[in-house]
């Protein structure tokens, strides 16, 4: 109803600056080409934007590495940029969250500098996870746990004592239990909320604190208490007052790769309003996997309250359109799992060609489910991952710390293709070139293109969104499984009553979701179809089915 937050059925378009729009033409995108290009987003009919880092980063780890939490890198513009994007994408109607990282700073960061220069013992250290090691001269690591990015989480600053890092060795974990960091924090919330941000990200939010205690793991992997009774939610609580504290309903999401059951557990209705669960970006193109996924939100949104969240990309994974059509499935780990996983493509125009059909039927799947949506820039202009990038241009740590055995996630990070046949394809005035090459495949995916191309993914994502937009039933409705041939075949009907609509959005009623991830046709219920991944017409023929890897919406 009218009294609906706005964020419970938002869709939020990720913007990962750096590869946007370059308005200065250094070969890096800026706030200033996001504010020029804020139409293209609002045409497409999302409701806000969130931003991956753009503060002052030394850029190892792409600006997660945040050495100043209330500034902007001068490579991306200023806080006067801010205040210009805030005030254009509000006159568009986009609402603007940020990504705030509260887990680790960059070792260039003030504090970390300070905790190195100062003693063993001192208020400085104690904002980090600084420990003595073990062993003759504790010269053994505190423990044996090992960092995401491969390599030990452990790393001995110049006197012998050991700082902890999940990530990056330039990425210093900070200490949740000393007060100097909660209230920091607080600072930073408040500096972004006065700005007028809607939102925010929160960046490995269920990792803040840890459990050293716990010493050596048989895998190596860190003991990070995420329960109800964990210290993690006083800080959520504490977040939750300051936001409580503005007008308007400003809102944060929750980042996490946790499994259904602990994200359930992070949520809480005092907390934090929404949690990512990365079900759906690990699901192979297969009915009964799709299926799985989709449960597993559900059962996040029962056990917490909270709506579900969808997402099928973002900058940390490879492309779906390449996904699928390698037919890869994404380990729970991280990118490492993936590229041993991924084959060598046969004929690469083919797995582009059903790489693309999938990812269309996947769009209609996911513009159809009840929850918030998270699209990344260039899903809606269906990109795909860019495999071949040359070693000497991957900037990604997961690439460099595991010596290249794993490619990273660069290939998903390539400058978008605004316009034109050759490079930098609109990204940024003609002559300039972007931080990473991009590949001749995106000639024939630049949004120009797709703008004067009904048939084009972008034409698609912009219809999804104005049904989604226009039918209540499919951001709000309950979901029920319709039966089936479930190995191939993804039905369900989605059902609102007339008070779950919104005012002046009539009454609620109900739309049956279909997605055949087989080869077979397989015939639609009756009803008007309202959104297809193939050309509607083709379904309304006498006998009209859905064909393979198609999917419809049907009212
Ligand atoms: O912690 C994990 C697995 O143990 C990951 O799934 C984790 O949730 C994920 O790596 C978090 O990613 C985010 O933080 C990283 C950054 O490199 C990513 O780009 C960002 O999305 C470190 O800041």
């Amino acid at each position: 109803n009218a009294a609906t937050p706005w964020w419970r059925d938002a869709v939020f378009y990720q913007v990962y600056p750096r590869s946007f729009a370059d308005a200065n033409g250094d070969g890096e995108g800026d706030l200033a080409g996001l504010v020029a290009h804020l139409d293209a987003i609002a045409a497409l009919g999302v409701d806000a934007l969130w931003l991956t880092p753009f503060y002052p980063s030394p850029m190892v780890d792409g600006g997660y590495d945040v050495a100043d939490y209330t500034d902007v890198d001068p490579r991306y513009g200023d806080l006067g940029d801010v205040d210009r994007l805030l005030a254009a994408a509000h006159a568009a109607g986009l609402r603007v969250t940020i990504d705030l990282v509260p887990n680790h700073c960059s070792s260039e960061h003030a504090w970390f500098r300070a905790a190195v220069a100062a003693a063993p013992g001192s208020p400085e250290r104690a904002r980090f996870l600084v420990r003595d090691g073990r062993g003759p001269d504790g010269a053994e690591p505190p423990t044996n746990w090992g960092s995401v990015f491969s390599g030990a989480s452990w790393t001995r600053l110049p006197d012998g004592q050991w700082y902890y890092h999940l990530f990056d060795p330039t990425q210093p974990d900070l200490n949740w239990d000393d007060p100097a960091v909660p209230e920091e924090f607080e600072r930073i919330l408040r500096f972004w909320l006065d700005c007028g941000v809607d939102g925010f990200r929160i960046d490995v939010s269920d990792a803040l604190v840890k459990d050293f205690d716990a010493g050596d793991t048989p895998d190596g992997s860190p003991v990070i208490p995420k329960g109800a009774d964990s210290p993690l939610h006083e800080h959520y609580r504490r977040f939750r007052r300051v936001m409580d504290d503005y007008d308007g309903d400003r809102m944060a999401v929750l980042e996490t790769g946790a499994p259904a059951e602990d994200v359930a557990l992070l949520l809480r209705p005092d907390e934090m309003h929404l949690a990512f669960d990365l079900a759906l970006t690990r699901a192979r193109w297969s009915a009964p996997a799709l299926r799985e996924a989709v449960e597993e939100g559900l059962a996040v949104s029962r056990l917490s309250g909270a709506p579900a969240t969808w997402v099928i990309e973002n900058h940390d994974l490879p492309r779906a359109v390449t996904r699928y059509g390698n037919d890869v499935e994404l380990a729970g780990e991280y990118v490492p799992e993936v590229e041993e996983e991924l084959p060598e493509p046969a004929d690469a125009a083919a797995v582009l060609a059903r790489g693309t059909r999938r990812a269309r039927a996947a769009a209609v799947l996911l513009c159809a489910l009840p929850g918030a949506v998270y699209l990344y820039q260039g899903q809606e202009l269906g990109l795909p991952e860019v495999e071949d990038l040359p070693d000497e241009v991957r900037q990604d740590p997961v690439f460099h710390r595991t010596g290249g055995a794993a490619r990273g996630r660069d290939g998903c990070r390539v400058p978008l293709p605004w316009a034109d046949a050759e490079p930098p394809y609109g990204f940024g005035p003609a002559g300039s070139s972007p931080w990473l090459p991009q590949p001749e495949v995106f000639a024939d995916l630049t949004r120009e293109r797709q703008e004067h191309d009904p048939g084009s993914m972008l034409a698609l994502y912009r219809e999804l969104l104005a049904v989604r937009r226009a039918t209540p039933v499919l951001r709000r409705g309950t979901l029920d499984w319709l039966p089936g041939d479930d190995d191939h075949v993804l039905t369900f009907r989605l059902t609102l009553d007339g008070e779950g609509a919104g005012e002046g959005e009539g009454a609620g009623g109900s739309a049956v979701v279909v997605v055949n991830t087989g080869t077979d046709p397989v015939a639609l219920p009756p009803g008007e179809v309202v959104a297809a991944s193939v050309p509607i017409d083709d379904l309304l023929a006498p006998g009209g089915a859905l064909p393979g890897d198609a999917a419809a919406v049907v009212l």
